[in-house]
């Protein structure tokens, strides 16, 4: 374990307000006595003056000490909240390392509250997602994270998984003793138990990740088919180059738009087709590895052509069919069977698209897609797809009887559910999921 004390500065880079400089580890009190001349009485905010390692008066704030084991990274911890002078800071920052304390890494502070037990890794993922977070539906959801809502959930279902491994084993460890038949009755309906709560979790944790991400929707079609000008009607601006010219778009042009707090990035594309031109083929071969990336697509198909124009793209995503230029098909705007008819340039039919975005992505009943999300990661999402799996498997193994073999995929699932929350999760894991935290976190 690792008992450097660390220090850094909590606030933006610049000039602003306030400069918080965040200390952690044994030596905090040490540092507190060196740098204003006692120590703060514990969690009281205390007016003080900030010292330099020559005593040297550098800056006048609030110094707050928060002794360990109660205090966010389980050590000693001292906050000293100055004015926020970039040059003041940094200068209090090299007082205090040399005064013995070390320049923390990025996410240290929370990487010591995990390794403390103060809180788990979905919890120490969510205090980065929470500040970060870019709306207020992925705000709260990044929040009921930090409070433990997922983690409460997933020590759920690791309590029950407990349970019915133990039955499982018993089944087959102890043969003779005609355990494995009430074992057996148990198991079945203990995995559907299960099951469902871990559906119910994934399906929570994947709105959660789309509230953090935002869904990836590409906009892909033949040339000409109307999918520039049905990009720039969804986001409100001229984003992408519309022109009567097949051929128009080849750069992917990206933009966000958020339709009732559901993050969508969109994706223009090149139409596809064979061509001669390098640019154009180099546009078309991006589309299709955008296609293969995007979570949802939207198939932009020009109505006033005929049925035998109209190819599928090369794709297994979740995908909504558009048919363009319906002011000259004269196809009534709204829903259609297959998807939904727009005049984008009039932006006739597009409302009706949009609830068919939303309902595509958050189910038919297109609830309010925050209630009760967890930020989950794709890290969480794709563990959860593999317990589900493996539990699916499971189930199957239960109704051959294979005894030995359901508690093979049980172990599975279980090792995988313990990764997501850090009960089991290699130091490789831990160092990119901490790397990616800001300093002062
Ligand atoms: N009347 C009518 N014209 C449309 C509609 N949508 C697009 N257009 C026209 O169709 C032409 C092609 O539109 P774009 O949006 O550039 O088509 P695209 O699919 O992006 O084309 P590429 O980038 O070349 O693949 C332009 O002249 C648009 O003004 C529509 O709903 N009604
Ligand atoms: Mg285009």
């Amino acid at each position: 374990m690792d008992t450097d004390t660390i220090c850094a500065i909590a606030t933006p880079a610049g000039a602003g307000g306030l400069g918080v400089i965040r200390v952690s580890g044994p030596h905090a009190g040490a540092l507190a006595h060196a740098v204003l001349g006692r120590l703060p009485q514990p969690r009281f905010a205390t007016l003080a003056r900030f010292r330099d390692e020559a005593g040297q008066t550098l800056d006048e704030g609030i110094a707050l000490y928060f002794p360990g084991p109660a205090s966010f990274t389980g050590e000693d911890v001292l906050e000293l909240q100055g004015h926020g002078s970039p040059v003041v800071l940094d200068r209090l920052l090299r007082s205090l390392v040399a005064l013995g304390a070390r320049l923390a890494r990025p996410g240290e502070f929370t990487e010591r509250a995990f390794l403390n037990g103060k809180i788990d890794l979905v919890q120490a993922e969510a205090v980065a997602d929470l500040v970060a977070s870019a709306n207020e539906a992925s705000a709260r959801a990044a929040f009921r994270t930090l409070q433990g809502a997922f983690s409460e959930t997933l020590e759920g279902l690791h309590q029950r998984l407990v349970v019915l491994r133990t039955h499982v084993e018993a089944a087959f460890d102890f043969p003779d003793e005609s355990l494995d038949t009430t074992a057996d009755s148990a198991v079945g309906p203990a995995l559907q138990t299960i099951r469902a709560l871990v559906a119910e979790a994934l399906r929570r944790g994947r709105e959660g990740r789309l509230l953090r991400e935002g869904a990836h929707v590409v906009i892909v079609g033949a040339p000409n088919a109307g999918k520039s000008t049905l990009l720039n009607a969804l986001v409100g601006h001229e984003a992408a180059i519309v022109s009567p010219y097949p051929g128009t778009t080849r750069d992917l042009v990206r933009e966000t738009v958020v339709l009732d707090g559901l993050a969508l990035r969109l994706t223009d594309t090149a139409g596809l087709r064979d061509s001669d031109d390098p640019i154009e083929r180099e546009g078309v071969r991006r589309a299709e590895g955008v296609l293969a990336d995007a979570d949802y697509a939207l198939w932009v198909v020009d109505d006033t052509e005929g049925e035998s124009s109209r190819v599928p793209p090369p794709t297994t995503i979740p995908t909504l069919t558009v048919y363009t230029k319906i002011d000259r098909s004269g196809r009534p705007a709204g829903a259609c069977p297959g998807g939904f008819a727009v005049s984008a340039p009039t932006a006739v039919g597009l409302a009706e698209l949009r609830r068919g975005i939303r309902a595509l992505i958050l189910g038919p009943e297109s609830r309010s897609c925050e209630e009760g999300a967890f930020t989950a990661r794709r890290r969480h999402v794709e563990a959860l797809q593999y317990v589900a799996t493996a539990l699916a498997a499971a189930e199957a193994r239960q109704q051959e009887g294979q005894m030995e073999l359901v508690a093979e995929e049980l172990r599975r699932a279980h090792d995988r559910l313990g990764e997501i929350t850090g009960r089991f999760t290699s130091d490789d894991l831990l160092g990119r999921i901490f790397a990616d935290f800001c300093i002062g976190k």
